[in-house]
């Protein structure tokens, strides 16, 4: 299978590749999304190491002054009507100038920094011959630097996001309650693109996007300025904060190639780490769960957004967290196949995109995570799911956690990038 399947992954990311970066999906995701793009080189730098390089200068070339990475870079010569929201709808261009590429104003998780050490060390040569880390290194800094500035809301040292879209995990049942305050926009004011291209069973639901969008046109509306009080939804989130934090171990890394102080980074990965364990962390169930900063209270959920601070070097609790990974909520020593959400909860939903379904950029990060913490037996049984699950579904955007079944688009980039890395 390896031989075919390296192959087949190949020619998922060389279709998708759309001259400067790749698209995660033709149709459905026809832009370049953030995170999406750094699961991707960590792929793509296995079949094209300046291909990799491009894809993250693309994406920090759209960074914005005030140094947020967009969540979604815009191609211009894709028509308006085929993603909503699109450019008409964010109107960046009032905020970086109609010079800059056409981006959203939303970010997605910090996983850039990680991204750009292992491209870089999949040819440090040819790297140093363009720049590549003396270019990214400022950029990268600048993107830290936004979100432990002006997204630190409450006094607990954690990065805040402003909406389910930065999370990654958009309809993740994690982010139930702080939604259930916004007043969705009703569904005959904008019209959806992705029921065009998905099955509606296993999006989002129409109340969930009159709310993503009443939280979007908010922010927009007030120049995407970061103050608490204006935003209706601001959440410190594990996963954000926990890549963050694997991002400052990278960037250690970077700063030593580059000629600058890595020691700032090492300190600022210990505070985060500190920060997430005090913070987010409960002994009781063995996961970490996000804060509700509004409110003041956690946000007990069975998210498997819990378990990925487990890519934290050094985490101290790791131990439980593998424990509870292991444990019938979540079953990953069995099955292998990370579900978004705890199987034994009632709002589990197998094919409902983050409220149970499984992703490959997750199952990434737990491999990872896994590893890290010694945990290698488990990192196996998790990477030999993955390739059998991409293998046997095609690719797909995600998997039931339960049956392997394919689900959502198919030849879906960063699960053809993460095979690639699994495979090397
Ligand atoms: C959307 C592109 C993005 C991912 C997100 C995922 C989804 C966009 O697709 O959001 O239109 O729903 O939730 O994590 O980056 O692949």
């Amino acid at each position: 299978m390896t031989a075919a399947l390296h192959r087949r992954a190949g020619h998922v990311l060389l279709a998708n590749w759309r001259g400067q970066s790749t698209v995660p999906a033709a149709g459905l995701y026809p832009h370049q999304w953030s995170w999406d793009s750094a699961f991707i080189a960590l792929g793509l730098r296995h079949l094209s190491p300046l291909r990799a390089q491009r894809e993250l200068e693309a994406l920090f070339g759209a960074q914005w002054p005030d140094g947020r990475v967009p969540h979604i870079v815009f191609d211009r010569i894709v028509p308006a009507v085929a993603y909503f929201p699109g450019p008409e709808f964010w109107r960046s261009e009032r905020e970086t100038g109609p010079r800059h590429p056409a981006t959203s104003g939303l970010i997605q998780p910090p996983v850039h920094a990680l991204a750009a050490w292992k491209t870089f060390l999949a040819d440090p040569g040819l790297a140093r011959t363009r720049g590549f880390l003396p270019r990214l290194y400022p950029r990268l800094r600048a993107w830290h630097a936004y979100l432990t500035g002006r997204r630190a809301f409450g006094s607990r040292g954690l990065v805040s996001i402003v909406h389910p879209w930065e999370s990654g995990m958009d309809n993740s049942p994690a982010w139930d309650v702080p939604l259930s305050r916004v007043r969705p926009v009703p569904p005959d004011r904008f019209t959806r693109r992705d029921l065009g291209h998905a099955r509606e069973a296993e999006r989002p639901t129409d109340d969930d996007y009159g709310r993503y969008v009443r939280l979007a046109a908010a922010y927009r509306d007030h120049g995407y300025a970061d103050e608490l009080s204006r935003h209706a939804f601001a959440v410190e989130d594990p996963l954000t904060n926990a890549l963050l934090a694997a991002s400052e171990q990278a960037m250690s890394e970077i700063a030593a190639e580059v000629g600058a102080d890595p020691e700032p980074h090492a300190a600022e990965l210990e505070r985060l780490r500190e920060a997430l364990v005090n913070g987010l962390f409960d002994g009781g169930d063995g996961v970490f769960h996000a804060h509700d900063v509004h409110s003041g209270l956690p946000l007990r959920s069975g998210s498997i957004a819990g378990l990925t601070p487990l890519v934290v070097p050094g985490l101290p609790v790791a131990d439980a967290v593998v424990k509870t990974a292991l444990g019938d909520r979540f079953r990953l020593g069995e099955t292998g196949l990370p579900p978004s959400f705890d199987l034994t909860d009632p709002l589990f939903e197998a094919h409902r995109y983050w409220r149970g379904a499984v992703w490959f950029n997750i199952g990434w990060l737990l491999w990872h995570g896994l590893r890290l913490h010694g945990a290698t037996e488990v990192a196996a049984t998790v990477r030999n799911a993955l390739l059998t699950a991409a293998d046997n579904a095609g690719f797909r955007e995600y998997v039931d956690p339960l049956t392997g079944s394919g689900h959502g688009v198919r030849d879906f980039s960063w699960t053809a990038a993460v095979v690639l890395d699994l495979l090397t």
